[in-house]
């Protein structure tokens, strides 16, 4: 009886080691599965953050500040619109000759009038404008009893000079403020050259000493954010982009956030120029301006101006002027037209002054503009002494 006891000790013995060590490993493995679900979460996260935007901090700083040595340095800003006087005076020199031509004639009669009127509208100076120079020109030289070509060219120079409102602040507002860089918003129709002249911009300000972020706002086209990552790339500036056909009011959020974590100075934002119609684009550059304005007010909204349009141009740009609040004008394309009257009419037209001139597809090709220096080129006379 005994030896049954011990031996149904033993059996229970053995059922319950048995039994435990089916359970315990269950037991240890109970706190394991937190694991791989952290796993997994960790792994949306990155997927969800994927655009290089999102790029460790140290990294991206690093491209910011250190300059490697293929970053450019590019030439000052002071003097470029007299060294590209040439180009200017190549695509105008008829104008101009033509111009002076009709002022050295013996006889300043009502014919001749009419013809330098003529050429100022074929210039794209515009029928208001043109109206109102001749005028004052032509009054000017009965009251002053002008009869030497020399005088008469001063005073043309003069008069055109006066109708580019020599008075107007075209300076770009891109300076820092208590710590928060400045925002520059580009707006214009497509193929007008936002791209080329935010690149050429920050390649200036970055020649002044400048740090500068570019956001690829234009998500309409594949290839334009690669296009401002070149230019940025060229001088060391980083890109913010978003995820192809990203909303370009998200992206442009993100690269002035960008701006403000990592300091610079001054943050470019390039938007689309095409979209399936003119509404729709409109939609979108009210949005991003909106969005951009959550960080603060933009600091410059300029619109870009292919001077090759013409008056044609004049109409697209009052349609940028009611979505956007444009603070400056940048008339590109000066280099390949005889008709550089159109800063006139464009100044006049919108009432919002022109502050860059584009005078190539080179890198700084892209000059402050100047009255003066504008109209001497125009002209193709000798600048009047004045400083470059
Ligand atoms: N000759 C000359 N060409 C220029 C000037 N500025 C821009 N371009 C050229 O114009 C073309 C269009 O320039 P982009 O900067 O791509 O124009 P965009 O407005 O960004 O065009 P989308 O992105 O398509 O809306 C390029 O071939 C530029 O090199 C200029 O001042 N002179
Ligand atoms: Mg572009």
């Amino acid at each position: 009886m005994k030896e049954h006891l011990l031996v149904a000790l033993a059996l229970l013995g053995v059922l319950i080691i048995g039994g435990l060590s089916l359970v315990v490993p269950r037991l240890r493995r109970r706190p394991e599965p937190p694991l791989p679900e952290t796993e997994v979460d960790t792994r949306v996260e990155e997927d969800l953050a994927g655009p290089p935007v999102e790029a460790p901090e140290a990294e991206l700083t690093t491209g910011v500040e250190v300059e490697a040595p293929p970053i450019e340095v590019p030439e000052p800003t002071a003097g470029r619109l007299v060294r590209l006087r040439s180009r200017l005076s190549r695509s105008q020199n008829a104008f101009g000759k033509g111009l002076l031509g009709l002022l050295s004639r013996d006889r300043l009669d009502e014919d001749t009038w009419e013809e330098i009127e003529d050429s100022l509208i074929t210039a794209d100076v515009g029928i208001d404008s043109t109206r109102e120079i001749v005028d004052r020109l032509r009054e000017r030289t009965r009251v002053l009893g002008t009869r030497d070509v020399d005088e008469l060219r001063t005073l043309l120079a003069a008069e055109l000079v006066d109708a580019l409102d020599p008075g107007l602040d075209r300076s770009l507002r891109t300076a820092p403020k208590a710590g928060v860089p400045a925002v520059v918003l580009v707006v214009g129709v497509n193929g007008a050259g936002k791209t080329t002249t935010c690149g050429k911009i920050a390649r200036v300000l970055v020649a002044d000493g400048r740090t500068v972020l570019l956001g690829a706002a234009d998500t309409f086209r594949a290839a334009a954010a690669d296009q401002l990552e070149t230019w940025g790339g060229r001088v060391g500036a980083e890109t913010v982009r978003g995820p192809e056909a990203a909303d370009p009011a998200s992206v442009a959020f993100d690269a002035v956030k960008r701006g403000i974590d990592v300091g610079v100075d001054t943050v470019l934002i390039d938007t689309a120029g095409r979209l399936q119609n003119k509404v729709g684009l409109m939609d979108e550059l009210g949005k991003v301006k909106r969005v951009v304005e959550k960080h603060g007010p933009i600091d410059e909204t300029l619109l870009v101006l292919d001077a090759t349009t013409g008056q044609n141009g004049l109409e697209q740009a009052r349609v940028f002027t009611e979505a956007v609040n444009v603070t400056g004008v940048v008339l590109t394309k000066l280099d390949g037209t005889a008709k550089g009257g159109i800063v006139i009419a464009v100044q006049r037209k919108l009432g919002i002054p022109v502050k860059l001139v584009g005078l190539g597809e080179g890198k700084d090709d892209l000059a402050p503009f100047d009255p003066a220096q504008f109209v001497d080129a125009l002209l193709g006379t000798e600048p009047l002494g004045r400083d470059a």
